[in-house]
């Protein structure tokens, strides 16, 4: 497969609400859409880094960065036969996994196309629709939270996630159960809000029988997370601290978690993904796929890989209305039932680019010509 042309399209899209976490509010997206060009085919890819390093430590324009000045010129100069190679093109380069994920989606994109099969069916999915839940961002208010939640559950989301921080866990937490049940699927992300000196407080979360409580301690932490995981009966999911298959291995065997929220950004792309998948089915973890606000494309490499067999748990991906006044693609992810996301069964990723929406956003584009 011989790449003739990529195109780094930078686009900066207003959130249609906030998004506050414990480690920032965000009110815009700003990121890269890839278009990688190839004979007849364009495949896509969505770089899903953030403007600033909280979550991890690449920004958008770190992922810009490695993407020219390495990570292009490296997929150029080599042969491509199967998607799966571009881990092994890009292993030179450490970590910057997000960079190297927008990329290897487009390449993955490409290849699908090629062949006129899905992405998910290339992958290995199976699924024909998806089940969905919201990842609710910290509100100014119980009472705005409370009536958050009442939209997103009559619109028939199958997860609730809220994200949590020291000052704003046990009472917004307690309120919704008092309000909606113990029924409603409830889950807490912290994004390494705690450390172990607050052991005693975590565990005041154990009678609110939550589905997971995500990433309650430090972003590069898995030997705390173990000792905590001893001490609760609320399992813990690890987001920031799984990066690739081997944290997963070492992850599982320490019994620091018992679910993994797996991102193909944070992992480095679409075939780690899948190892990571792998791996976790046969060692009986669920896994569920995490969301990174991602614009249209990002939200279809998200469904793409969420048609595998062990993504067990309704994942982030909502539907494109839930983020965007308008989405880059054409139809835009919508519910094809509650809590309920139809796989495209159409070649690679299945959604057509809305140029209109992409020259409105778009504040910047560099081309690279492969003469190789
Ligand atoms: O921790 O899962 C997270 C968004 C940005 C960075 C990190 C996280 C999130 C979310 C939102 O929780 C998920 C989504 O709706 O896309
Ligand atoms: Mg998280």
């Amino acid at each position: 497969m011989k790449i003739d042309r990529i195109e780094l399209l930078h686009l900066k899209m207003p959130l249609l609400h906030p998004f506050e976490t414990s480690f920032g509010r965000l009110t815009e997206k700003d990121f890269y859409l890839i278009k990688m060009f190839s004979g007849e085919h364009i495949g896509y890819g969505e770089s899903v880094a953030m403007p600033n390093p909280g979550y991890t430590e690449e920004t958008t324009g770190t992922s810009a960065y490695m993407m020219e000045e390495f990570l292009i010129p490296l997929l150029f100069n080599s042969k491509i036969n199967h998607p799966d190679d571009v881990s092994a093109i890009f292993s030179p380069i450490r970590r910057n996994n997000m960079a190297k994920a927008a990329l290897e989606g487009a390449v993955w994109d490409l290849y699908s196309k090629k062949r006129k099969i899905s992405l998910a069916n290339a992958l290995g999915g199976t699924r024909e629709s998806i089940d969905v839940g919201v990842s609710i961002g910290i509100q100014k208010s119980s009472d705005d939270l409370l009536l958050k939640i009442e939209g997103y559950l009559s619109e028939g989301y199958k997860k609730i996630k809220v994200k949590i921080k020291p000052g704003y866990d046990l009472e917004p937490l307690t309120k919704i159960r008092e309000r909606f049940g113990f029924n409603i699927p409830l889950m807490a992300d912290a994004n390494s809000a705690y450390s172990l000196e607050d052991l005693d407080h975590l565990k005041k979360l154990d009678p609110l029988k939550l589905l997971m409580i995500e990433q309650p301690l430090a972003f590069d932490d898995m030997i705390d997370h173990a000792v905590l995981q001893k001490q609760l009966d609320t399992p813990i999911c690890l987001d920031e601290s799984i990066c690739s298959a081997e944290d997963a291995r070492k992850a599982i065997e320490l019994d620091s978690c018992r679910i993994i929220n797996l991102k193909i950004g944070r992992v480095g792309g679409l075939t780690e993904a899948k190892k990571i998948h792998d791996l976790c089915k046969k060692n009986n973890i669920p896994v569920w796929c995490g969301g990174m606000l991602e614009a249209g494309v990002g939200r279809a490499h998200n469904i793409a890989i969420t048609a595998l067999s062990n993504f067990t748990i309704a994942g982030d991906t909502s539907a494109s209305d839930r983020y965007w006044q308008e989405d880059i693609i054409q139809p835009e992810v919508e519910m094809s039932a509650p809590g309920k996301i139809a796989v495209p069964t159409s070649a690679g990723i299945g959604y057509k680019l809305n140029e209109q929406v992409i020259k409105k956003y778009m504040i910047g584009k560099k081309i690279y010509t492969n003469d190789i």
